[in-house]
């Protein structure tokens, strides 16, 4: 529950930041006090993009452990650890960001320098989340062990693989923050590399999106079955499909690099191969969710071509906000298609159009799926009851983010085809042609933003609700049961060893030459660049 606070306060102080983004956007707005919107964009990437998300993932990844294979006093102090470790970095980080010295936006590119101790807390943050994966890796070997010749459940198998992905990614992220940005911006190095920094950082940003993912597709597989009064489709299949998940994020990176000239077209061709056998997983995904849609209906006598589909609990939060949530990533993983492609991505690069896909994805998909967890799980975790009301309030939460997001991310698309740049405060481009093209779209855009807002403002507002006032009672923990004829699920798939020797062995492949080949022909490493630029 404590994890659950900060996500939902970041979520209220980004929301805020958003907004004014919108505004600013619209050219009809200037922040006041002479307050930088490069700043206030930090903030809303910071906090949303790496606060909200791994405070809240951490904290769902402990209850579910918790509920399947049991936590220990000892664990659960070492996880307090973890916790006060991660909030003692955040605060740091959010400090400096709030005094103005670190406006890098979240993914921090060199040779754009912050104050040393917006990365020294980013690192603590890392180091907090490491050990929270390591007390749930420690609470399913204590399981294993005490259950001889048992299968791991499989949420617990799946927290298990969601840690390793998190723990080997970030390995990428600690080392540029450790070994070039700290002693860099404390003035030990003079210069930095700047694209082996940016390789490191996709090394673990691109995995960081599955991390925001996996935990949805959890509560995919194994909570929304016993939601709508079904059964797990498959075992064997969610598993293997997180397996697949492991091995295809990590090798990737390259694909957010399309256009850096320093890395070699090969090894981005072929991690562009990698990037798309991603593919195979996320279907296997939406054929399991419907397939587990379409059994439960036709078991309860909904027959015909789409009977079945009448029968689903529409006015359940709990199934429609993630159901939402899943409806979106239809057009959002269209839309990451066409990112990952190089050809096509020279079109969209760096335009607002990215920022369109990924307000779809993480901010529909994974946030609208994660409402839907909070709706049973903050009232299960404080002793308190989902009623009536709050259920309806959320089904208008769920509406307004569609419209908000709908209208918002739809202009940002149309924009950045148009080629509207990303993360750029409101410009005309000394009266450029192509602006007016695209201008009109940023009202459109300032006028989802608004209505997105609304929806954070209502969905704080259920929270308090479910946290603090709701009534007292006993809230359903939903994890769905496997068939009774279900298939046994092979023995093979608790082989460690194998899957991270297969995931070990093509990250190696896949960075290894390209890796040696940037460090050996790297132009000159630069020097730090302070925000607002000119203060070197
Ligand atoms: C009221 C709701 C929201 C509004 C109005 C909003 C608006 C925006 C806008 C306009 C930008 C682009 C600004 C630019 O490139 O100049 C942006 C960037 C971003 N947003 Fe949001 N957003 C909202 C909610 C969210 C949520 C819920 C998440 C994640 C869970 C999120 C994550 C991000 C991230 C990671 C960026 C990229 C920042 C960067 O490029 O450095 N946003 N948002
Ligand atoms: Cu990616």
């Amino acid at each position: 529950m404590s994890f659950i606070y900060v996500a939902f306060i970041s979520l209220f102080i980004g929301g805020l930041m958003g907004l004014l983004q919108v505004f600013v956007r619209s050219g009809r707005f200037t922040l006041p006090w002479g307050i930088d919107y490069y700043q206030v964009l930090t903030v809303h990437g910071v906090i949303l993009g790496l606060v909200l998300t791994t405070y809240f993932i951490i904290g769902f990844h402990f209850s579910l452990m918790g509920k399947t294979v049991g936590i220990s006093d000892k664990q659960r102090k070492v996880a307090w650890l973890a916790f006060w470790v991660m909030v003692i970095g955040t605060v740091m980080t959010a400090v400096t960001i709030l005094l103005g010295k670190a406006s890098v936006l979240y993914t921090f590119y060199a040779p754009l320098k912050a104050h040393p101790v917006f990365y020294i807390g980013l690192a603590l943050v890392v180091v907090g989340s490491w050990v929270a994966g390591f007390v749930n890796w420690r609470q399913v070997y204590l399981w294993k062990k005490a259950h001889p010749g048992e299968k791991t459940p499989l949420l617990a198998f799946m927290v298990t693989i969601n840690t390793l992905l998190w723990f080997i990614a970030s390995l990428g992220v600690a080392a540029t923050v450790l070994i070039q940005f700290i002693p860099w911006s404390l003035g030990y190095a003079e210069t930095i590399n700047v694209l082996v920094s940016r390789t490191l950082f996709w090394y673990f940003g691109h995995p960081l999106v599955y991390f925001w993912l996996l935990p949805a597709y959890m509560a995919w597989y194994a909570v929304i079955p016993k939601i709508i009064g079904g059964k797990i489709f498959s075992d064997s299949l969610a598993r293997m499909s997180f397996v697949l998940f492991l091995f295809f994020s990590i090798p990737v990176g390259f694909h957010h690099q399309l256009v850096e000239p320093g890395i070699d077209a090969t090894w981005k061709f072929i991690q562009v191969v990698l990037t798309f056998m991603v593919a195979i997983p996320s279907l296997m995904t939406a054929f399991s969710m419907f397939a587990t849609f379409e059994i439960t209906g036709r078991r309860k006598g909904f027959g015909g071509l789409f009977g079945w589909f009448k029968h689903l609990p529409w006015k359940d939060v709990r199934f429609f906000a993630p159901f939402v949530g899943m409806l979106a990533f239809i057009p959002g993983g269209a839309g990451g298609l066409i990112n990952a492609s190089h050809q096509m991505n020279a079109v969209i690069h760096n335009t607002i159009w990215v920022t369109g896909h990924f307000h779809l994805t993480v901010a529909t998909t994974v946030m609208l799926t994660f409402f839907g967890i909070s709706y049973w799980l903050i009232p299960h975790l404080t002793g308190r009851t989902l009623t009536k009301k709050i259920n309806k309030l959320g089904i208008i939460q769920t509406i307004v983010w569609t419209i908000g997001m709908t209208i918002m991310s739809g202009a940002m698309h149309i924009q950045g085809l148009l080629g509207a740049p990303r993360r750029s405060s409101y410009s005309e481009y000394g009266g450029g042609e192509q602006v007016t093209e695209w201008i009109g779209y940023q009202m459109a855009q300032a006028i989802g933003g608004t209505i997105l807002f609304i929806g954070i403002i209502l969905m704080v507002y259920i929270f308090v609700k479910l946290a603090f006032f709701a009534p007292k009672g006993e809230e359903e923990f939903p994890i769905a049961e496997e068939e009774e004829d279900a298939e046994p699920t092979p023995k093979w798939f608790e082989n460690w060893k194998l899957w991270i020797g297969i995931t070990v062995a093509l990250i190696l492949f896949a960075y290894t030459i390209p890796f040696v080949d940037i460090i050996q022909n790297s132009p000159p490493g630069s020097v730090p660049f302070d925000w607002p630029i000119g203060n070197n």
